[in-house]
């Protein structure tokens, strides 16, 4: 199976419009979030796609570590989104990562919010969105996606128990550059279906595996019980305390409690 990548071969006859035209392509890199922002402030033709076989030092939300090791996707996509779309992009990230994983494997996974894809409870994939807003003009944004595709989670001492991988679930490797193309294709599909309304809202909401469930959230320094009960169509997580009263969560970590 291959695990190296080549532009050439991630852009050879993709049927998108722009999403992934421009492959910036490393064997190993600290994190494709950073050339990604450099590319993006010198004005990077939206679509552009930096990904790496590796990333030395790639990263999660609030500077936590993400593991990228060969065999696994790493990219970082630019685009220059209405603010309004911004709220948007986790969603169809986290959206086009379930299409692809079904499409090129038959699994099922399903998002645990706020930016995790699960597998069977385990995270197979991460997304981070970092943004650049002036007023309500979008400098940029960055879709970074991290997805588990042959690596063995049991090698990692972190994430051994947490994590799982396309080749764990089917015990077999996955050709990543087809997931990588699938996903390409979706991310640029979803994006692009943006402004005709709210389905993406709905189909994410439709996949969250969080609903209905006894949660507890850590958000800062605050750690909330209860159940969680919707989310709001800014992504923000509504969760009904023991007492009845509803706390909306824009950003925290979920642990399900039943
Ligand atoms: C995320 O953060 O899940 C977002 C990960 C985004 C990674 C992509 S890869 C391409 C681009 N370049 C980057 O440098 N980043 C993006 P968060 O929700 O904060 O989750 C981080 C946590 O996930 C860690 O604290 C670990 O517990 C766990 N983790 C780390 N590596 C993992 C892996 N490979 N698989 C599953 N879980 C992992």
């Amino acid at each position: 199976m291959e695990n190296s990548l080549s532009p050439a071969a991630i852009t050879s006859n993709l049927e998108t419009h722009f999403v992934g035209q421009r492959v910036i392509y490393y064997p190993s890199v600290v994190s494709t979030m950073v050339v990604a922002k450099q590319e993006a402030q010198q004005g990077a033709v939206e679509g552009t796609v930096v990904i790496a076989d590796e990333q030395t030092a790639g990263r999660g939300r609030l500077r936590r570590v993400w593991l990228s090791p060969k065999g696994n996707i790493a990219l970082s996509v630019i685009l220059y989104p209405s603010v309004a779309y911004l709220p948007s992009l986790v969603m169809l990230a986290s959206l086009a990562v379930i299409h692809s994983i079904e499409a090129v494997t038959g699994l099922k996974s399903q998002v645990k919010w706020p930016n995790d894809v699960l597998i069977n409870g385990k995270k197979v994939c991460g997304v981070l969105v970092e943004s650049v807003v002036r007023g309500d003009i979008v400098d940029y944004a960055i879709i970074g996606i991290g997805v588990n595709v042959n690596l063995r989670p049991y090698d990692f001492s972190e994430i051994q128990t947490t994590a799982t991988s396309l080749s764990d679930e089917l015990g077999r490797d996955v050709s990543h550059l087809n997931v990588i193309r699938c996903l390409l294709i979706e991310l640029e599909r979803l994006y692009l279906a943006l402004p005709a309304g709210d389905s993406i809202y709905q189909e994410w909401r439709n996949s969250l595996v969080t609903l209905g469930r006894r949660v507890q959230v850590k958000s800062g320094k605050t750690i909330y019980k209860g159940v969680a009960e919707s989310v709001a169509r800014d992504g923000s997580l509504l969760l009904r305390h023991p007492d009845g009263s509803l706390s909306k969560i824009v950003a925290g970590d979920v642990t399900l409690r039943d």
